[in-house]
Parts: C-alpha cells; sequence; structure tokens
C-alpha cells in the first residue's frame, strides 16, 4: 500500500560498463504526484545501452537504467487523480504535464515540469531518489527506471492505457515504435510519393520504415552495415538497400546518384554523426528534409557546409518522434489492437529479468530487434 516500503528485484548499474547486478532493492512509497508502478514487461533500447556505457553525460551511477516498459498501478501519492491502482499502464520518459511553457506552446511534445530532476537521476518532490539498497541510493534513470519489479515515477510521466492491451507486447509503445512512427509523421511530415531514406534498420529505423509506408512514400531506402538487417525490413516496407560496405563512393554521392539529386526525407536512426552529415547531404537541393532521431556520445558534434542549408536543405530532430506522451501512446495502444500498426513483429527475444545482461549481448547481434524481459 502507499505508505509501505516494498522490497523487490532490480537490475542495479552499479558502474559504467560493469555487468548489472540483480539485487534486493527498497522502493519507497509515492510521495505526492508520484505513482508506484509494478512492471511487468521492460524491453531493452539502445538507449539504456548507450548510458551504461557511459558516454552519457548525464549517465549517473548507481542507476537503474530502462525506459520502455508496461505495467499496473500499485500505489498512488496525494493528489493523484489521473490513475489508480489497478490501472494498466505505460511510463513515458518525455513527460506531459499540459500546463508548463512547452505543453501549452502547441510547438512540442518536450514537458518541462519533471525534465530539471529526472536529468539528475531523482524525484521533483524532495530531490531525492525512491531506490536504495541496504540504505545506500540508487539513481533513478529517464524518470522511468523500468529494470525494476517496482519503479516510482511522476504522475506526468504515466499513460494509462486500455486494460485488455498484451503487457508484453505493448511495453514496446515506450519508445522505440512510437519514435520512428512519429519522426515520420509528426516531425518530417512525409508526404505520398515522397522518397525517403533510412540510415539504421534497428527498431526505430524499421518503424520510421513502417511510418513511411503508411504515410505512401514511393521508394524507401534502407541502409545499415549489417546485411542481415536486409531481409527482416522488407517486411517493415523497405524496398531498396544499400550498405555502404558495397560502395567506394561516401554513402551521400551513392544515394543522390540513385534518386537524381537525392530524397525527399531521410532519418539518422544511428546515432553516429559522420552518418548525421551523409543524411542531411543525401537530401535534394531545395527541400530534403533531414530528421536526427540516434543520439550520439558525449562530446560529439555535427558538421556539415552551411551551403547544404542555404541551398534549402532543412536539418531537424526528434524525441519520442514528437507525440505527446500521455495524450497519444493510449491512442498508439489501441491502434495496436486494431491492427494497424506492429509491435509484435519487433520483438525478436524474450528473457526474464535475471538473465539481462545476457539481452544486452544480444543487442550487439544482427539478429536481436527488441528483446522483452519479464519481471
Ligand atoms: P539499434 O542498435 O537496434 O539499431 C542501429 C542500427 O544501425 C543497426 O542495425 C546497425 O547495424 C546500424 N548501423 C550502425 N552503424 C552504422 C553505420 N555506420 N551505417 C549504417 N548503419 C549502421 O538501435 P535502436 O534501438 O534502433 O536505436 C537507434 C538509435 O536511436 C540509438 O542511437 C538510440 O539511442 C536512438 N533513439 C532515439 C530516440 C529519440 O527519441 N530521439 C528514441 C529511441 C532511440
Ligand atoms: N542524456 C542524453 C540525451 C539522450 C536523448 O536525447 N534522449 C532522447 C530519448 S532516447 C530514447 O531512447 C530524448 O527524448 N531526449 C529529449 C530529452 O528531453 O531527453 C544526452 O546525450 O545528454
Ligand atoms: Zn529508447
Amino acid at each position: 500500500t502507499q505508505d509501505q516500503v516494498i522490497t523487490c528485484k532490480a537490475a542495479v548499474a552499479w558502474e559504467a560498463n560493469k555487468p548489472l547486478v540483480i539485487e534486493d532493492v527498497q522502493v519507497a512509497p509515492p510521495q505526492a504526484g508520484e505513482v508506484r508502478i509494478k512492471i511487468l514487461f521492460t524491453a531493452l533500447c539502445h538507449t539504456d545501452a548507450y548510458t551504461w556505457s557511459g558516454k552519457d553525460p548525464e549517465g549517473l551511477f548507481p542507476c537503474i537504467l530502462g525506459h520502455e516498459a508496461a505495467g499496473i498501478v500499485e500505489s498512488v501519492g496525494e493528489g493523484v487523480t489521473e490513475v489508480q491502482p489497478g490501472d494498466h499502464v505505460i511510463p513515458c520518459y518525455q513527460a506531459e504535464c499540459r500546463e508548463c511553457k512547452f505543453c501549452k506552446s502547441g510547438k512540442t511534445n518536450l514537458c518541462g515540469k519533471v525534465r530539471l530532476a529526472t536529468g539528475v537521476g531523482v524525484m521533483l518532490t524532495d530531490r531525492k531518489s525512491r531506490f536504495s539498497v541496504n540504505g545506500k541510493p540508487i539513481y533513478h534513470f529517464m524518470g522511468t527506471s523500468t529494470f525494476s519489479q517496482y519503479t516510482v515515477v511522476h504522475d506526468v510521466s504515466v499513460a494509462k492505457i486500455h486494460p485488455q492491451a498484451p503487457l508484453e507486447k505493448v511495453c514496446l509503445l515506450g519508445c522505440g515504435v512510437p519514435t520512428g512512427l512519429g519522426a515520420v509523421w509528426n516531425t518530417a511530415k512525409v508526404e505520398a510519393g515522397s522518397n525517403v531514406a533510412i540510415f539504421g534498420l534497428g527498431t526505430v529505423g524499421l518503424a520510421v520504415a513502417e511510418g513511411a509506408k503508411t504515410a505512401g512514400a514511393s521508394r524507401i531506402i534502407g541502409v545499415d552495415i549489417d546485411s542481415k538487417k536486409f531481409d527482416i525490413a522488407k517486411k517493415f516496407g523497405v524496398n531498396e538497400f544499400v550498405n555502404p560496405k558495397d560502395h567506394d563512393k561516401p554513402i551521400q554521392q551513392v544515394i543522390v546518384d540513385l534518386t537524381d539529386g537525392g530524397v525527399d526525407y531521410s532519418f539518422e536512426c544511428i546515432g553516429n554523426v559522420s552518418v548525421m552529415r551523409a543524411a542531411l547531404e543525401c537530401c535534394h537541393k531545395g527541400w530534403g528534409t533531414s530528421v536526427i532521431v540516434g543520439v550520439a556520445a558525449s562530446g560529439q558534434e555535427i558538421s556539415t557546409r552551411p551551403f547544404q542549408l542555404v541551398t534549402g536543405r532543412v536539418w531537424k530532430g526528434t524525441a519520442f518522434g514528437g507525440f505527446k506522451s500521455r495524450s497519444q501512446v493510449p491512442w498508439l495502444v489501441d491502434k495496436y489492437m486494431n491492427k494497424e500498426i506492429k509491435v509484435d513483429e519487433y520483438i525478436t527475444h524474450t528473457m526474464i529479468l535475471d538473465h539481462i545482461n545476457e539481452a544486452f549481448d544480444l543487442m550487439h547481434e544482427g539478429g536481436c530487434l527488441r528483446c522483452v524481459l519479464a519481471l
């Protein structure tokens, strides 16, 4: 209940790059404006591996990683009105308070209410963590920390979803799939008949392909250095493939030559700053738009000749595909239940929490898109 500490299993990242350790963790009760969730399923996203690697300037240790999950509300703190114990929910690392300057702008899905606290691994009310191991505080991550059987999140970071949605599948709607779909639908606003290039055919890149297909794009060119990705990518709408390793020319030139001057839209779904440059430069003069989706390591910077922009190319970026999380995640869940968007097809592996280190190892293998862990 609302005033009891819960002891449960969680995967703790004690230090960057050191194997995660399954620990008995104490999870404090939710304070005002907070929700304690029993996490039932969590997937691994490349961003978890990125922060674990020590290359995230916001990475803090020890912490509990994880941000793509689904579960059931266990208890709520004072003043929480929009969810109650028993509700099925998806934690949202991109909050939506509906009151801040960002939420009210109508121009962005970013929310300012809890971001400063989540960026330093604590809760907003008292700037403390709700997790500890034998009295030692463990930092939160992205305001979600889903590699734990119970987690505490801000109420502005919880999307209440259809109670019949299969949680072992819709956990993916917490990050990768919406990011790719939204990059196309909300950020780029791809029109029917467009030519599109996608760099990186992991879950995010494949969701971009699915989004582009549903938007009616004509040519959907997938670019990946792992040729094993090409077969599966067809199922998501990719209809042409380029492996940069098969070409001597820079990859932007290869795509410009293939497309009579460049694509209408390109998407970088890797987190590699030289690929970001190639993705911009393979866009058509006058109108081509490139969207950065991948997260690049601390200290990395993008560059290009300003002439690329002077001559009409547009460089953009997207967080969670521009979706307003609390409002639109439930809508995405319904779309999945109506078979209008794929989710199952991205799940290539399933495991239990105890095997989380093996699940991270799998991420580096070509055959793995998403691995879902049961907690
Ligand atoms: P992933 O590792 O599954 O996929 C990356 C793909 O890129 C792999 O298929 C890999 O073979 C390919 N690749 C690597 N280097 C390449 C190169 N030089 N040229 C071509 N292909 C190359 O990762 P994912 O989970 O799909 O995530 C992709 C990126 O998106 C990550 O950087 C992740 O942190 C980021 N991300 C961003 C958001 C956001 O809101 N902006 C959300 C989710 C994920
Ligand atoms: N802490 C990182 C930033 C990481 C980043 O850009 N995160 C994406 C989501 S990745 C999900 O897999 C995002 O939404 N960013 C917007 C935000 O508010 O964090 C760094 O490099 O500093
Ligand atoms: Zn993610």
